[in-house]
């Protein structure tokens, strides 16, 4: 936790804008990127001072964390939600202090008069975007498909998953395997480990709901002696640096993009609440996809 800047001889911070950013952990690239474009974007320069706390992934952590923001009465709070569900009391007390709450990321199942606004991603139709990759190369070819789910109880793996079935209904991909690896390098190869103990060469493609996971997996596909990208396809989510660079490499087979670079766009959401602006409920933010190719192309360039 902490985090708070000291009086960085521009008169106390007095004309600071006060916020306390609620964030899931650090459990992926995209997360790290996440925190890092938050912390530029709420920095003393462009007005604010930023109370960062990260939760480990911990639902209770991260309400307890919100709590105290609450009390600190700060002028605006900011939460990346790690699950949909459990809001609604906190967010019920935020709003009885007088405190506006902007969620970025990931979204709740709170009704939407107990937050100002959300950033984030469809994560629906990343999901359907994978789905349709799977459908493409293996309808009429009888896949034998495994996911990798991200936090349980997630909007991000709710929804992808809602996208990607919808996607391959119809076809004869078979899913035969669906379990969390909570977005983490270490829980990708894990499960896929097990997978693999369980199922062997008969699976032919993952779909892994984050980059991470598929990368972890990598490393449980190699040690069984197959050779990702080739016995195994694998499409992710996220195209952070590993994963673009294990899908130029040939290790991965497609991603979805989901951009973490939503600081800016949260501070500006939080300044015009605060101002005591309208703003916009919803802020969808606009995802690419890349084959091999592409990724190969745009390696060099990618920010993150
Ligand atoms: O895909 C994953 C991270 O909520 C969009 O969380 C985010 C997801 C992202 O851990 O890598």
């Amino acid at each position: 936790g902490g985090g708070a800047p000291g009086a960085g001889g521009n008169g106390g911070g007095s004309d600071l804008i006060t916020v306390g950013f609620a964030q899931t952990g650090s459990e992926s690239g995209w997360r790290a990127a996440n925190t890092e474009s938050m912390k530029k974007a709420f920095s003393e320069e462009n007005g604010f001072k930023l109370t960062f706390n990260a939760a480990d992934n911990k639902q209770e952590a991260q309400i307890s964390a919100v709590r105290n923001f609450i009390n600190q009465g700060v002028d605006a709070i900011v939460i990346a939600p790690i699950t949909v569900d459990g809001w609604d009391d906190v967010l019920k007390e935020a709003k009885d202090a007088g405190i506006p709450v902007i969620l970025e990321d990931r979204t709740v199942s709170a009704s939407d008069d107990l937050y100002a606004s959300w950033v984030g991603l469809d994560f629906e139709q990343e999901g359907r975007t994978a789905g349709e990759w799977v459908k493409e190369n293996f309808d009429g070819k009888g896949a034998n498909l495994v996911v990798l789910e991200g936090t349980t109880g997630s909007s991000a793996a709710l929804d992808r998953a809602t996208g990607f079935d919808e996607a391959i209904k119809g076809t004869d991909v078979k899913v035969m395997d669906s379990q969390t690896g909570d977005f983490t390098r270490d829980g990708g190869k894990k499960v896929m480990e097990g997978y693999l103990q369980k199922y062997g060469k008969d699976i032919n493609v993952l779909f892994a709901h984050n980059d991470d996971m598929g990368l972890g997996a990598l490393d449980a596909i190699k040690a069984a002696g197959l050779t990702p990208g080739k016995d195994i396809q694998i499409v992710t989510i996220d195209a952070v640096k590993d994963g673009m660079t294990a899908l130029a490499n040939g290790e991965f087979n497609f991603i979805v993009e989901c951009n973490p670079l939503l600081g800016e766009k949260a501070a500006a959401l939080v300044k015009d609440v605060v101002d005591g602006k309208t703003v916009e409920k919803r802020t969808i933010v606009e995802d690419q996809s890349f084959t091999q190719e592409q990724a190969a192309e745009v390696l060099d360039s990618r920010p993150y």
